[in-house]
Formats: structure tokens, sequence, C-alpha cells
């Protein structure tokens, strides 16, 4: 298993309304088996920070978003969709010196409703959006191979994928 300093994605750090899915796309990311427990705190592991849904839901937002830019390279902000409404201001995407992308999750709901989420994404001034699904994993691999920059090695792929690669370089 190659160590940590094989982990070369860009990083990202996921902000949303508590409950909108962040520590399980992390989990999803990461290929870890799915488990519950409520965020706390900042979890800054890896190529994912997780952030606590109080940061989104509070008029400091703007600020918290300003501040975690500076540890990643990329900011997700996530809606789910079967939320009814949406936390985020218009434009708030500016206040990232980052790239900063939206991320659709828990599309695989009976009442999702995906242009919704997506309308409110565009609206706070994300140019490229994810619809996912950390459970089944559709549009996981979408994301990672937009994290992904040339030549890096993701470690928790597939073995036989990495051997194929391998034999095709
Ligand atoms: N159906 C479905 N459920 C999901 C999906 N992603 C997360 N969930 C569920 O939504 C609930 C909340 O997920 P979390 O990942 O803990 O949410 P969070 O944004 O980290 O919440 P806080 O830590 O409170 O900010 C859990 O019961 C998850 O199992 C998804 O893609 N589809
Ligand atoms: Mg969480």
């Amino acid at each position: 298993m190659p160590g940590d300093e094989d982990l070369t994605m860009r990083k990202i750090v996921l902000m949303g309304r508590s409950e909108s899915g962040k520590t399980t796309l992390q989990q999803a990311l990461k290929g870890e088996k799915i488990r519950y427990h409520k965020t706390q705190y900042v979890n800054n592991f890896d190529m994912v920070i997780d952030t606590p849904g109080e940061y989104a839901q509070t008029k400091g937002l703007g600020h918290a978003l300003a501040l975690y830019s500076y540890e990643a390279d990329v900011v997700g902000l996530l809606i789910a969709a079967t939320e009814p409404y949406s936390l985020f201001p218009p434009c708030i995407t500016c206040m990232a010196n980052r790239e900063v992308i939206g991320i659709i999750t828990k599309i695989d709901e009976p009442h999702a409703n995906i242009a919704r989420a997506r309308h409110w994404l565009e609206l706070t001034g994300c140019r490229k959006i994810f619809p996912i699904c950390s459970k089944t994993g559709e549009g996981i691999a979408e994301l990672i191979e937009y994290l992904r920059e040339d030549g890096d090695i993701i470690p928790w792929l597939d073995e036989k994928e990495a051997e194929t690669n391998k034999n095709l370089a």
C-alpha cells in the first residue's frame, strides 16, 4: 500500500449545511467504508477537508470560506438534492480565492430535485457542478477525475486498474 506521500490530488474543502453529506462524500472519495458520525470539528487530512455544517448555517460562512479556501486548492459547496431551500447567498464564490465547484448530493433520494439544486449552486457563482451519490458511488469517479492531476497515483484505485495503467505506460 503506497504511503501518504503518494496522495497528490488537489485538496478540496467541503462546505454545506449539516446533513448535506460532506462526511459521507469524504468517505466515498477516500474509498472508506461508509459510517455515520456527526462532525464537530474540522477534519483536515489527506486531500479532503471536511467542515461542520454549522459553518454554512451562520453568517460566518463567507469568512469560513475565505479562511479554509487558503488551505485547499478547490472549494466544494454542497447542496443535497432534497434540501427545501438554499443557505448559500448569491455570488458567494467571490469570497474564496480558489476555484469553487458545486456538488449536488443525495441524487438517489426519491424526492431528489437535481435541477433545483443546480440552479441554487449556479446562483452562488459555481460554474462546474457535479451531481453525486455517495451511497452508490454515482458521479464520484468524475469528481476524482476532476481533482486528479496528470500523473497522480490514487492509492485506493483497484490494483488491477493500477497494473493495467502501468502496462500501458
Ligand atoms: N441517500 C443518500 N443519503 C446520503 C448521501 N450522502 C449522505 N447521506 C446520508 O445523509 C446523512 C448525513 O450525512 P453526513 O455525511 O453525515 O452529513 P454532513 O454534511 O457531514 O453533516 P454534519 O457533519 O452534521 O455537518 C447520513 O445519514 C448519510 O447516510 C447520498 O448520497 N445519498
Ligand atoms: Mg459531517
